[in-house]
């Protein structure tokens, strides 16, 4: 009985190794012809896990960064720009729900990633720990903090994860509407009376930086970059999608009448780049861990309206359950 029970289990363990071997090879021939990984594919767990990881922190970028916006849909200068932001505010919460849709077929259930975002166990961008403090600031993030979302989401389109991939195409077309939103606010301000031009480069003075940053630390200090590389998930390293930012938006800038104030700062002929300044780094740790400005404001809030949402969760819930009960064969419908 013995025998037979351990020889059971030395067979399933084999039988899970060849699964493995021939797995990994099926997913090793995927990467190599660039094509794409589905969720019913095999793939090594850590492939898994990175991507559990960056597409539910995308997703919780998302869902957070309605926050430095929604807080001036009720003081917008107009009933269309009202409108105009009430819909880009509702688009970022429909990129977190396809990004968490797709982070789920990881194997991984929403409730327990949106459970590693309220205990602080995941991450989400730096970004949105910073305050909108002024009208052009809703357009500083328009034009800068959704251009360097397109920048950087651009090649995820092409990310070997297919759900990954699939979702961005969508959420890419609707960051390109957000970021011209975003220069709009500025142009007009720009071009309005000296005082809406200076609200205008103020807000670009603050949020240069920190647009800048969220492409991540440099390429030395990326522990994830190498492996991501490798498997297909980013196409590029954080410097060099963050110079294609910087070559993007130094001619908008001038489009604007605005400018950087970074003296470092020039078109680099030699490189056929333009050379920007050293970010402060120190200041992206602080607010990665925690620090930043708005951190704690931001998560409050979040947890608040989860607490607050409990009741809508449970009555779709009890509709999914409603639903199966009626679709099961000689169920009477109420
Ligand atoms: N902020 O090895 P690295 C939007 C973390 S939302 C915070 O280079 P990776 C929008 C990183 O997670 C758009 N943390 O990592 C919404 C890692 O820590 P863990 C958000 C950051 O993953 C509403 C550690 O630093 N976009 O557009 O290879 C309104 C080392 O970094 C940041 C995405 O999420 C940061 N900025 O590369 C308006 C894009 N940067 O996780 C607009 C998808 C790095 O090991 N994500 N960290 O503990 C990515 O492309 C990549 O994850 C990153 C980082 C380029 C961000």
């Amino acid at each position: 009985m013995t025998t037979t029970f351990a020889s059971d289990i030395t067979g399933q363990r084999a039988a899970h190794l060849d699964a493995d071997v021939s797995g990994q090879k099926h997913f090793d021939q995927l990467i190599a012809d660039d094509s794409r990984v589905e969720p019913t594919d095999w793939m090594p767990e850590g492939y898994r896990k990175t991507l559990t990881r960056q597409v539910s922190q995308h997703a919780h970028s998302e869902i957070i960064g309605m926050q430095p916006e929604a807080n001036w849909i009720s003081r917008a200068p107009s009933l269309k720009r009202k409108a105009i932001l009430i819909a880009k505010v509702q688009d970022e919460a429909g990129h977190g729900l396809y990004l968490y849709s797709a982070a789920e077929t990881l194997g991984t259930d929403r409730e327990e990633l949106v459970e590693q975002l309220l205990s602080g166990k995941a991450k989400y961008s730096s970004i949105f720990n910073y305050p909108a403090r002024t009208w052009a600031d809703v357009g500083a993030i328009g034009w800068l903090v959704d251009g360097a979302a397109i920048a950087n989401q651009v090649p995820l389109c092409r990310a070997s994860y297919g759900p990954y991939a699939r979702s961005m195409v969508r959420i890419c077309k609707e960051e390109s509407f957000h970021q011209r939103q975003g220069w709009e606010i500025l142009y007009e301000l720009a071009n309005g009376t000296p005082e809406q031009k200076q609200m205008a480069q103020e807000a670009i003075n603050r949020f240069y930086g920190p647009a800048l940053q969220m492409f991540g630390p440099p390429d030395d200090e990326s522990p994830n970059s190498r492996q991501s590389m490798a498997w297909n998930i980013k196409r590029f390293s954080n410097d060099e999608l963050r110079q294609r930012f910087v070559d993007m938006i130094v001619p908008q800038a001038e489009a604007l009448g605005l400018h950087f104030e970074d003296p470092d700062l020039k078109w680099n002929e030699e490189r056929g780049h333009y050379d920007f300044g050293e970010l402060d780094w120190s200041e992206f740790k602080s607010v990665v861990s925690g620090n930043g400005p708005c951190n704690e404001q931001r998560m409050k809030h979040r947890r608040q309206a989860h607490e607050e949402g409990a009741w809508v969760r449970e009555a779709a819930a009890a509709y999914v359950r409603r639903q199966a009960e009626q679709s099961e064969p000689g169920a009477l419908i109420a």
